[in-house]
């Protein structure tokens, strides 16, 4: 839903081959954007014999005035930086009276590519022809930070099935593609210097991301106006991690001898964090965006308390048995070197749970809800830190019924914190964690159920009431994603799509 939007009972009709995008802008991201919207715009609206009226046959005929045959653009600023905080607000504006106009205004290319979506979705494609109404809309996102978590690690992802999923982001306005892309299970990520880690860590040699493979996901993605940030996740959920010679803390047994278990990465060996230097300062060439997410989630000190060499470590350090000085010890010394190479962090909240003195600048997100996500958000922003909420956007937990109210319903504002506390949270990412899904049924489980929290991220706050929301949401289901090829999950107990899809 658009921040402000009124439309007329005045129609006008557009047809395809006589209809063009326009700009006064010479960027190719913008010509290839054109190109995608002249197929999205005007996919063919029903089968063949299909009775009229796309949606209600008893609604009334559009009262149709003139021809549409352009939507002009234009955009103040040629910058194609693609960045936290990008202006993504747009005006459209289509007219009837006294000449059929459409036009667009932005500031910046990505609001365009949000309007291009809005258009494409104001379009009522009737068995009889394509028309659009009058309309006149302002609109601008809620939270600058719109994401989805997605675990190539668990289970691999092809790169159709990622590709669509970014056309289906792109759909539902999102801006961050949060690529969860190893943990213990596998390392599908080729590294270029270390490609051991792939080799040893990837479940097979066809359950990788090749280096042409990632700059796809990236630049398909920039297309779109979505950033990709990528995460490695240490020093727990690092199993995979196995070929770097003495990077994981081998466990022992109860006679102190190692039992072949290994746990976190060791953070009393100095050439793990020499290592850790060389492999983010390659994530900061293979990955354009300004941030990358450094995990930091779950770390479990069983294994640290049972090898010998850690506990003499502790004692020199005067840690006593608190492993959780331990874990700053190790975050500490990471978030210096990963600033060091010039990128900023994203961390899991478990990091400041310990309390681990950050740079100001860190992002954390917030994923526990124990008492609550509010509890949680005032936490965190209570200590000054900027922060993004997922706590009540599980998607891989899956119940009967229509759990996308409670995300709809969840709203990263709504904590008793004071207004400053309040602006700290910038957005916020749905999580599809990957234990029990793989290409098979990612976008699925995705999609609409994302779309629920798609609308939270962008629109007004007001924009809340599930009832009103439901018909919407089953409609953008029908017309945005099933007719477009994405096959979505329904949503509303009885409904059919008018789209075919087999
Ligand atoms: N993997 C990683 C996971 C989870 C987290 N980190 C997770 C924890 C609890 C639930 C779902 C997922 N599978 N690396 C926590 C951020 Cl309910």
């Amino acid at each position: 839903m658009p921040q402000t939007m009124s439309t007329t009972s005045s129609y006008l009709r557009i047809r395809p081959q006589q209809f063009q995008f326009e700009s006064d802008s010479q960027s190719s991201l913008l010509r290839r954007a054109f190109q995608r919207y002249m197929k999205i715009a005007f996919l063919q609206p029903l089968p063949p014999n299909e009775p009229a009226a796309a949606v209600d046959p008893s609604a009334p005929k559009p009262h149709v005035i003139g021809n549409l045959t352009s939507l002009f653009f234009q955009i103040d600023n040629p910058n194609t930086d693609l960045r936290l905080g990008m202006d993504e607000s747009y005006s459209l504006s289509i007219r009837a009276t006294p000449q059929p106009v459409a036009f667009v205004h932005t500031k910046e290319i990505w609001g365009a590519l949000r309007a291009l979506e809005t258009f494409s979705q104001l379009i009522d494609a009737r068995a009889d022809g394509f028309f659009i109404s009058e309309a006149k809309i302002i609109d601008f996102p809620r939270f600058s930070h719109r994401g989805i978590l997605v675990d190539t690690a668990r289970h691999y992802l092809t790169m159709d099935t990622l590709l669509q999923h970014l056309d289906a982001m792109a759909y539902n306005k999102f801006n961050v593609l949060h690529w969860h892309i190893v943990d213990d299970q596998s390392f599908p990520f080729v590294s270029l210097t270390f490609p051991n880690m792939s080799l040893f860590g990837a479940y097979t040699q066809r359950h990788i991301y090749t280096p042409e493979d990632v700059s796809k996901v990236i630049e398909y993605a920039r297309d779109r106006g979505i950033r990709v940030i990528p995460e490695f996740d240490t020093p727990g959920h690092a199993s995979s991690w196995k070929s770097i010679p003495n990077l994981l803390t081998p466990c022992y047994g109860p006679n102190n001898i190692p039992n072949g278990n290994f746990g976190p990465i060791n953070p009393i060996v100095d050439s793990n964090y020499e290592f850790l230097a060389v492999f983010f300062s390659e994530i900061k060439k293979r990955f354009p965006d300004a941030y990358v997410h450094l995990g930091g989630d779950e770390v479990s000190f069983s294994c640290w308390a049972s090898n010998p060499d850690i506990q003499d470590f502790m004692v020199q350090k005067g840690f006593g048995k608190n492993f959780a000085l331990l874990e700053q010890y190790y975050e500490t010394r990471l978030l210096q070197l990963v600033e060091k190479v010039g990128l900023r962090y994203i961390i899991w909240q478990d990091v400041i749970d310990n309390k681990v003195k950050v740079n100001p600048n860190t992002v954390v997100q917030v994923w526990r809800s124990s008492p609550s996500y509010k509890s949680e958000l005032k936490r965190v922003t209570s200590l000054n830190l900027k922060t993004i909420l997922s706590s009540c956007w599980y998607l891989d937990l899956i119940g009967y019924g229509r759990d996308w109210e409670g995300y709809y319903r969840c709203d990263p504002q709504n904590f008793k914190g004071t207004t400053a506390e309040k602006n700290l949270v910038f957005g916020g990412e749905a999580c599809l964690w990957g234990e029990y899904v793989d290409s098979t049924n990612f976008l699925e489980r995705m999609w609409p159920r994302a779309s629920a929290i798609g609308e939270r991220l962008w629109s007004s706050a007001k924009v809340n009431n599930v009832d009103a929301a439901l018909p919407r949401i089953d409609y953008h289901r029908c017309q945005h994603h099933i007719r477009r090829g994405i096959r979505a999950q329904p949503v509303n107990g009885y409904s059919f799509c008018q789209a075919e899809y087999n």
